[in-house]
């Protein structure tokens, strides 16, 4: 039989696909600059995004990002990439509902393809109890004009055939809040869109620029030491996830922040069969399928605090018999690869954002397990509040002083799974 010639020959894949000749560079490097009106710390979504609406939202461009690694090696590239806004507080579905939005125009905001992919994302419900917490949290959604409901195990087969929704499951699914807006992006483009706009807008990117200490002068921020140099600078944002602590002890600035690994595992690709995002809490996982057709899945922290990033094979076992409870139909699928990211736990599970005790030291920071989902408003937040010195109304229930002043944001019960 005659086959069709491909467009693609040998030759041309060669041409094409093996040395990149002509690619423009996504961003430039600079020299360190001796001064710089902002320095952010940190090269994930968070700090390019807040860099990137500094010089955009607010005009403000003579901007340092400085990471020790490369852009996007932190949180940002090791994450599950889940977005939603289905949170249980007022403040906390506001603040990602702003997040969806600003997600849903990023690829024509910065004229980069970032995949994103509205799916509907599901919460499962195996007891009484966590059918309570769907039913309030729906309730709460809908208030703030957040699309949520609480289905049942007909409609949850309907969106996804492949759960066990039969009432002889060992974990039977009662119910799910159901969050059509849901979806999934692709992580490592949210990070090179952002800095390669943030680039484009004057901002310096310095990867591989350790912060190494924080000057301050009669309680205010006077300039940032890295393995590269000294920055004099009147405004620090620190936005590191795993090392926020350690950066902010440097400006005498204490966090109430523990660090726990968080592990990931992908699979073999398989041709598309999950449309939805399932998560479920009773048994510590969440699974969605990529573009590429693997799918990628999720479980609680791990139960210690620690600063690694090695996945464990206790964790690769407990997962598999997790997602075979919910799927079984998926038991000879292959995991490929798995890894870890570091998650600064806050006591309400709620982030850390807005000024410190010290003048022109910003903190954006505490993120836990919600990161990623918040980065765009969390960089147009930050960019908002330094530009005019105060926290904009969005972010103001997030302040450091919270915690001693007992207004705690309670965003447990919208974890994805159990911590
Ligand atoms: O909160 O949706 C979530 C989540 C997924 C992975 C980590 N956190």
């Amino acid at each position: 039989m005659m086959t069709k010639p491909s467009r693609y020959s040998a030759f041309s894949l060669l041409r094409h696909g093996i040395g990149h000749s002509g690619w423009p560079r996504a961003w430039r490097s600079h020299p360190l600059k001796p001064s710089y009106d902002v320095v952010i710390i940190g090269g994930g979504v968070h700090g390019l995004a807040a860099a990137y609406y500094l010089a955009v939202n607010h005009g403000i461009r003579d901007v340092a990002v400085l990471d020790k690694s490369y852009l996007g090696s932190g949180g940002s590239g090791r994450n599950t990439a889940i977005l939603r806004s289905n949170y249980l507080t007022p403040e906390g579905v506001r603040f990602y509902d702003r997040s969806m939005r600003l997600y849903r125009h990023l690829a024509s905001d910065l004229n980069f393809n970032v995949m994103f992919s509205r799916r509907g994302h599901l919460t499962l419900a195996h007891n009484d109890g966590s059918l309570r917490t769907m039913r309030w949290r729906a309730e709460v959604n809908k208030l703030q004009g957040v699309d949520s409901e609480v289905i049942g195990p007909g409609e949850i087969k309907k969106l996804v055939p492949h759960l066990d929704t039969s009432a002889g499951a060992r974990y039977p699914i009662l119910g799910a809040l159901y969050h059509p807006p849901g979806g999934i992006i692709r992580h490592d483009a949210v990070v090179w869109g952002y800095a390669r706009a943030a680039d484009a807008n004057g901002v310096h990117l310095h990867q591989d620029t350790e912060v190494t200490g924080i000057e301050t002068r009669d309680g205010r921020v006077t300039g940032v030491r890295t393995t590269r140099g000294d920055i004099s600078t009147p405004a620090v944002l620190n936005c590191t996830a795993g090392w926020s602590t350690l950066i902010s002890d440097m400006a005498g600035v204490d966090l109430p922040v523990t660090t726990s690994p968080l592990q990931a595992a992908v699979t073999e690709p398989v041709r598309p069969f999950l449309d939805a995002v399932v998560v479920s809490g009773t048994l510590h996982v969440y699974v969605s399928q990529t573009d590429r057709g693997e799918l990628v899945f999720g479980a609680s922290v791990d139960p210690f605090t620690s600063y690694s990033m090695r996945g464990s094979l206790e964790f690769a076992e407990g997962l598999a018999g997790h997602v075979l409870e919910l799927m079984p139909a998926l038991s000879r699928m292959r995991l490929l690869r798995q890894w870890a990211g570091l998650c600064d736990m806050t006591p309400d599970f709620s982030p850390i954002m807005g000024p410190t005790p010290v003048d022109g030291f910003y903190v954006d920071v505490g993120w836990g397990t919600y990161g990623f989902k918040a980065g765009p408003v969390s960089g147009e937040a930050m960019a908002d509040c330094i530009a005019h010195q105060r926290p904009p109304e969005i972010i103001s229930a997030f302040g450091l002083d919270r915690f001693t002043e007992g207004r705690l944001v309670g965003e447990k019960g919208a974890a994805a799974v159990g911590h």
